[in-house]
């Protein structure tokens, strides 16, 4: 069963000013379409042909670089979506933002830890807030690994996550990562992190 390119839920212009149009078109249309189709490509014929995203991350060392790299691509970009989408609460509360309170000592410490993660990651990557049990951890992985994969050095959940390739921030930012790391918390849909902290 191939997996499906899922539609975005709001308008290329819905995250300006702080991602431009442009950058959204050319990041899901071709980005995200091309890690589906060449995971779907990489499983065709395969046993993994029946198994669950999830399920083929978790095993991913066994498998081949393809179903690595293109596996992550796609999962880790239908979180993006999720998670930067507009209109959701603009912070953490409840027990989310307990959580984040008990693991990091505050906000701001997570904040910190965060844009660490997102700004240090040397290459293409990412930075996640990743749950593990009921404790959360800052990690960043490179290229399209995420902590669900079996080869991540933290493993867990994770609830929310930034893409740092340069395809993600280039058009408008050029090389200046950090801006667009700031930026991100802009953009953050607090409501889909708490779903994904509960789920
Ligand atoms: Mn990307």
């Amino acid at each position: 069963m191939a997996f499906e390119l899922a539609k975005l839920g709001y308008d290329y212009t819905a995250l300006e000013p702080y991602i431009d149009a442009r950058t959204m078109e050319l990041h899901h249309d071709k980005h995200h379409a091309g890690y589906t189709n060449n995971l779907n490509a990489a499983i065709a014929g395969t046993d993994l042909d029946s198994k669950s995203i999830e399920e083929i991350l978790s095993g991913v060392s066994g498998y081949s670089a393809a179903v690595r790299n293109n596996g992550g691509g796609f999962y880790n970009h239908n979180l993006y979506w999720d998670v930067i989408a507009p209109g959701g609460a603009k912070s953490p509360s409840g027990v989310l933002l307990d959580a984040i309170n008990d693991s990091f000592g505050s906000l701001q410490n997570f904040q910190e830890a965060f844009n660490k993660a997102a700004t240090t990651r040397f290459g293409s990557g990412w930075a996640w807030l990743v749950l593990q049990d009921k404790k959360l951890a800052v990690s960043s992985t490179p290229n399209q690994d995420n902590p669900l994969m079996d080869v991540a050095e933290v493993k867990g959940k994770p609830i929310l996550g930034i893409d740092v390739w340069e395809h993600a921030y280039y058009l408008n930012y050029q090389n200046r990562r950090p801006d667009y790391v700031n930026a991100f918390w802009n953009l953050i849909n607090w409501d889909e992190v708490a779903r994904r902290f509960k789920g």
